[in-house]
């Protein structure tokens, strides 16, 4: 099995981590595709938690090459905070692989983020505030800085000013802040591109080469499907693409070397950030998710909203990535409900005293929008389920909760999470 992308079903937060590290240990390469920062991924070893943003969630299993490629944005400054944080806890980040045509996110990315938000008001994104955006933006515009551009002073000084020029019009005269400095920014990167150096390589080459000689490689996605830019709920996305197709232009991988594709889903849902979500409980139901699962932002340490699992949502998911398989995470959370709704449908009022039933993905944002979530209900459960390691040992309203997600979701659920840690899984063969 070679080629294997694992991305989330959802808005991000599924316990792509924890999925990620559980196949880790049977894989060669665990490579990042897109997004930076922004990301959070929480990997629990033993009594150690580990939060990664920017690295590789394989970072922490030693037999695993780590690499960053091409389609992420990289802030080299939090990248060695991360690095320098993990080797004081004695992991080990010398074989990390950084490609040299990854996107640079700089201070000026990071100052438009947060202003552009400021001035967005009531119509802003809920970005992390991390220049994710601005330095995609920066790519399409063909005026981004890449990790190879960092190793010569003089072009290095040329792009800058390039890039520059414009925003420091804009930054001045639209938003009243400072103009930034050529010079200085210029010596902040070639300083920082010191540092990157040894880890730079030709990951393209590399992970092709892994592939060709059957190795494993891991393609861990950052962010969700809901959060792609292209088949998100625009514009409340990220700026890339967090999808399946995404790992292939992400690092320069064709797609006949993908063999599964692994969605990583939870046993309810949760956002961060602005944009619609049919199923969100704005009630008691939905600070007592918040509680049980400890739903607050590994980034920015915001209250993720909750809402019930929403079968909708996944078909898509499944549609869009050509899921293999869904791993099912957080289930143990719902442990002592009565009842728990499922959403099998949406209803959207017309205006007009008629109403649409959509039972695939309004692809009309306004639609969707005003989506109301038809809901079926399945019986809860009490019993402790995060030591039990066999499907048939689970209590049996348990199972057929599970049962139902699968049917509904139109894909085969190979894992169930049961628990933070990582031996609280059930695999299902
Ligand atoms: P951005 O910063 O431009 O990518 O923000 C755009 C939207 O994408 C959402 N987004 C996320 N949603 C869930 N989890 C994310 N990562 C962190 C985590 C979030 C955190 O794992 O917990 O700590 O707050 C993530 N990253 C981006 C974001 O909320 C905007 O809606
Ligand atoms: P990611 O962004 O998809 O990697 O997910 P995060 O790490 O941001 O958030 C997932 C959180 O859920 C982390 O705190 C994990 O430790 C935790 N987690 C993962 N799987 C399970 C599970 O099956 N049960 C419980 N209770 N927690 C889980
Ligand atoms: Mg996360």
């Amino acid at each position: 099995m070679p080629g294997i992308v694992l991305i989330g079903a959802q808005w991000g937060d599924e316990g792509k981590g924890k999925a990620t590290d559980l196949i880790g240990t049977k894989v060669d390469y665990v490579a990042r595709f897109n997004g930076g920062n922004n990301a959070g991924h929480t990997v629990v070893v033993g009594d150690e938690t580990y939060a990664l943003h920017l690295l590789p969630s394989g970072i922490v299993n030693s037999n695993v090459t780590p690499v960053i490629g091409n389609g992420v944005v990289i802030d080299p400054e939090v990248l060695f905070e991360e690095i320098d944080g993990l080797e004081a806890r004695g992991v080990d980040c010398s074989n990390l692989k950084v490609s040299e045509s990854a996107h640079v996110i700089t201070s000026y990315h990071r100052i438009i983020d947060k202003v552009t938000e400021r001035f967005l008001g009531k119509h802003k994104i809920g970005t992390t505030g991390r220049g994710i955006g601005p330095a995609y933006a920066d790519k399409i515009n063909r005026v981004g800085i890449r990790v190879h551009d960092l190793f010569d002073a003089e072009h290095l000084h040329d792009k800058v000013e390039s890039s520059l020029h414009q925003k420091n019009q804009m930054l001045v005269k639209l938003y009243n802040q400072h103009p930034v400095e050529v010079d200085e920014t210029t010596d902040e990167l070639l300083k920082l591109g010191e540092r990157l150096r040894p880890y730079v390589a030709n990951t393209s080459l590399l992970l092709n080469k892994a592939l060709d000689e059957g190795q494993t490689v891991l393609f861990e996605g950052g962010q969700a499907t809901m959060l792609d830019v292209d088949h998100g709920t625009y514009p409340f996305v990220t700026s890339s693409n967090p999808t399946a197709g995404g790992a292939c232009t992400g690092t320069g991988v064709g797609p006949t070397k993908i063999d599964r594709v692994i969605g990583v889903a939870k046993a309810y849902v949760t956002r961060v950030g602005e944009g619609p979500f049919p199923t969100e409980l704005m009630d008691e139901s939905g600070e007592w998710l918040r509680a049980q699962g400890h739903e607050f932002g590994v980034t920015t340490g915001r209250p993720r909203r909750c809402g019930w699992f929403d079968a909708v949502v996944t078909r898509y998911a499944s549609q869009v990535n050509g899921l293999t398989d869904i791993v099912l995470t957080k289930l143990d959370v719902l442990t002592g409900l009565n009842e728990i709704p499922i959403c099998v449908a949406y209803e959207v009022d017309n205006g007009d005293g008629t109403s649409t039933r959509y039972d695939d993905m309004p692809i009309d944002q306004v639609a969707f929008a005003n989506a109301k979530p038809i809901y079926e209900t399945m019986p809860g459960w009490t019993e402790d389920i995060s030591k039990i390691h066999k499907f048939e040992d689970l209590p049996a309203n348990t199972q057929a909760y599970v049962k139902r997600l699968e049917e509904i979701s139109g894909c085969r659920i190979s894992a169930i999470g049961t628990g933070p840690q990582r031996d609280h899984i059930i695999e299902i063969h």
